[in-house]
């Protein structure tokens, strides 16, 4: 039995900030990555994509969990993305999106696999954040995102998935977004849910990954830019963590 999510929960009734790096397995070079994040104390390590052409994702699991203590949560595109070797998985239903797949959809043709697997399930609000560029989510979703100046929308949307017991929301603008999230979105989302909320998206600075905790994020994201620079990894974790 796994409890993931109740550490999260953990984590942000006493105000720590958590550090998510998220490892797409077309990329995956193991060593180098894993070492410094388990040197740089991240906290969850995810795997998935919006789309994947290497066929290594099992593979990729299965490495990660011999080569890391670090949890590993599934961050899933679709569900041909579950593993039960991983620790747990982010069940995402794509409440910015009206497209039913996203939805329920997936969710049902997966519910066999994971009932019978041994993860733990987080039911997640996923929600897509208008980012100054078409993202590969956003395509590969078939859906429109939330307007990024729209704050009011985005914090009835995340309200709404909490009513419904979805116990995380994740606001993202998409991998190598070129705007964030921006700050006052996440004010404001974060004033109106009492779950905790997860940022990604574009985040490849310290003072981003600060920015978006000052604003209320409680897990920050990290993908493309530790892709680019490794060296980036433990000066994100420093400034989340000493946040
Ligand atoms: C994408 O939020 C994640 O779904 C991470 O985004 O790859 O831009 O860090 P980046």
């Amino acid at each position: 039995m796994h409890n993931l999510y109740s550490s999260i929960l953990k984590a942000k009734s006493r105000g720590k900030k958590q550090f998510a790096v998220l490892i797409d397995p077309d990329k995956f070079s193991p060593d180098e990555l894993l070492k410094l994040a388990e040197e740089s104390k991240v906290d969850l390590l995810m795997i998935g994509g919006s789309i994947l052409t290497n066929g290594n994702f099992e593979k990729c699991v299965e490495t990660i969990k011999k080569k890391s203590k670090i949890p590993l949560l599934i961050f899933p595109g679709n569900n041909l993305q579950i593993s039960s070797k991983a620790d747990g998985i982010l069940l995402l239903s794509l409440i910015s999106g009206r497209n039913p797949e996203m939805l329920i959809g997936k969710h049902v043709i997966a519910a066999p696999l994971l009932k019978a697997s041994r993860l733990e399930i987080i039911p997640t609000g996923y929600m897509l954040i208008e980012s100054g560029k078409q993202t590969a989510a956003l395509y590969m979703s078939g859906t429109a995102p939330i307007p990024s100046d729209k704050d009011d929308i985005a914090m009835c949307t995340a309200m709404a998935g909490e009513m419904l017991g979805l116990k995380m929301i994740y606001m993202d603008a998409g991998s190598g977004a070129k705007n964030c999230v921006p700050g006052q979105m996440i004010k404001k989302v974060s004033s109106g849910i009492q779950v905790p909320l997860i940022i990604g998206g574009g985040i490849s600075t310290p003072e981003k990954a600060v920015k978006a905790c000052k604003a209320g994020a409680d897990i920050i994201v990290v993908g493309n830019a530790l892709e680019k620079d490794r060296s980036l990894l433990k000066k994100i974790a420093n400034a989340i963590h000493s946040f």
